[in-house]
Parts: C-alpha cells; structure tokens; sequence
C-alpha cells in the first residue's frame, strides 16, 4: 500500500472542451476524494518547473507551450493507494495505449494533449502538491 494522496490536473485540452466535469465525476466515481482545488492558467516559469524533470527532452518546449495554453484545474486527491490507483484511472501516457474506460482513452487526444496529469510517486505527489497549494488549503 503506498501513500493516501496523489496530484492532478485537468490540462487545457480538456478544460478548453468543457470535460472539467465529466473527469471530476470519473475521479470521485473512482473513489478519489478532492482535499485541494484551483482553477489557474500557468505561466511559461510554472510550466517550466512543474515538468522540470523534462527539461532537454525534445517534447519539453512543445509541452510548456500547451500547458501554458488555457486554464487547468489543479487538485490534491485522497485515496488509499492513490499514486498507484489514480495511475490506472488515467491510462498511459499515449491515448493510443490507455486501457478502455480510462479518462485518456476516454478524453485525450494526443500523447501530449492528453487530458489529465497524474503523480508517478508518493515523493513527486508531494513535491506536485506542494507546489500548488499551501497547507491552509487542504481539506
Ligand atoms: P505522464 O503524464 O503519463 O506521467 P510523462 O512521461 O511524465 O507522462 O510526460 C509528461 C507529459 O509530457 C505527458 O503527459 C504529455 O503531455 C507530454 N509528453 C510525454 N511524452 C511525449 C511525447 O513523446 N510527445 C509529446 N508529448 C509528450
Ligand atoms: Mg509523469
């Protein structure tokens, strides 16, 4: 069993296309409970250290481009198991892989806009969290 919360995000391939709801209610069908939450845009500096880890490889400019291009929604979510479960709610990376009634196979459209951000680790869930929200902002 690993830790009890992971972080995600709502990206702008989705928010732009009105999906803000249908991803929430696949996430609280699932059994996630929402603990944070913004409506936010990130600036290119944001984009650049949320996908810090990316940096060099040859979708990194093209990444912080889209992430920067609309609205995301932001969200601590809380479950047992969570990084790992909320990992297969989403599906892989690539829509063309995820598994059916994943919320990629279901709203992605591309490898890059692929609807949703999920943590990969308890450690990153964290970090991810932190960097949106202050402890004063959990519930
Ligand atoms: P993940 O979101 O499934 O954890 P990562 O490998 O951490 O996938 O990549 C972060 C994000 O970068 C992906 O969700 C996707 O938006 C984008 N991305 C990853 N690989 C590619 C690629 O090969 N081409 C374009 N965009 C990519
Ligand atoms: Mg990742």
């Amino acid at each position: 069993m690993t830790g009890k919360i992971t972080f995600t995000m709502i990206k702008p391939d989705a928010t732009g296309k009105n999906l803000i709801g249908a991803i929430l209610e696949k996430i609280n069908t699932a059994g996630f409970k929402i603990v944070a939450m913004k409506y936010t845009q990130l600036s290119k500096a944001q984009a650049e250290e949320f996908y810090g880890v990316h940096q060099g490889k040859p979708f990194f400019n093209d990444l912080v481009s889209f992430m920067t291009s609309g609205p995301i929604v932001a969200a601590v979510l809380s479950k047992d198991n969570a990084v790992e479960d909320y990992r297969k709610l989403i599906g892989a990376t690539n829509p063309v892989n995820a598994a059916d009634g994943t919320i990629r196979k279901l709203y992605a459209e591309s490898v890059q806009c692929n609807a949703v951000h999920g943590s990969d680790a308890d450690e990153t869930a964290k970090i991810e969290s932190d960097f949106f929200f202050s402890g004063l902002e959990r519930f």
